[in-house]
């Protein structure tokens, strides 16, 4: 009887521990787009597309160079680095200094740019 009873407070602890730990986690993210996101992480992670926030600070011809904001479904912090362009439309709609809101997804090694707005 005892042994039961530590399970069940064991059991407890850990739901709370982990239920603190996700609405840390999702401070700041937009709610609305989570159940779409965990699908498509659950169908095909690696073919996922993440959302970002940051502001160019570079163009070359096939890539750019980002400085963005934390992306949560990454685990990222903000940092600077760069992101491959496929699409030459996406290109005119990227600019030195400019602030965009994108969406990328991982492909090998790289990270490539799927949108633009
Ligand atoms: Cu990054």
């Amino acid at each position: 009887m005892k042994r039961k009873v530590v399970i069940i407070a064991l059991s407890v602890l850990t739901a709370a521990g982990t239920a603190s730990a996700q609405s840390g986690a999702m401070k700041g993210m937009d709610m609305k787009d989570m159940p779409m996101k965990g699908m498509d992480t659950k169908k095909d992670a690696k073919g996922s597309v993440h959302k970002a926030t940051g502001v160019v600070t570079k163009v070359d011809k096939d890539k750019v160079t980002i400085k963005h904001e934390p992306v949560l479904s990454m685990n990222w912090p903000s940092m600077t680095m760069a992101f491959k362009v496929k699409d030459k439309a996406l290109m005119d709609k990227l600019a030195k200094d400019k602030k965009v809101d994108f969406e990328f997804k991982q492909e090998g090694r790289d990270y490539v740019v799927t949108s633009v707005k």
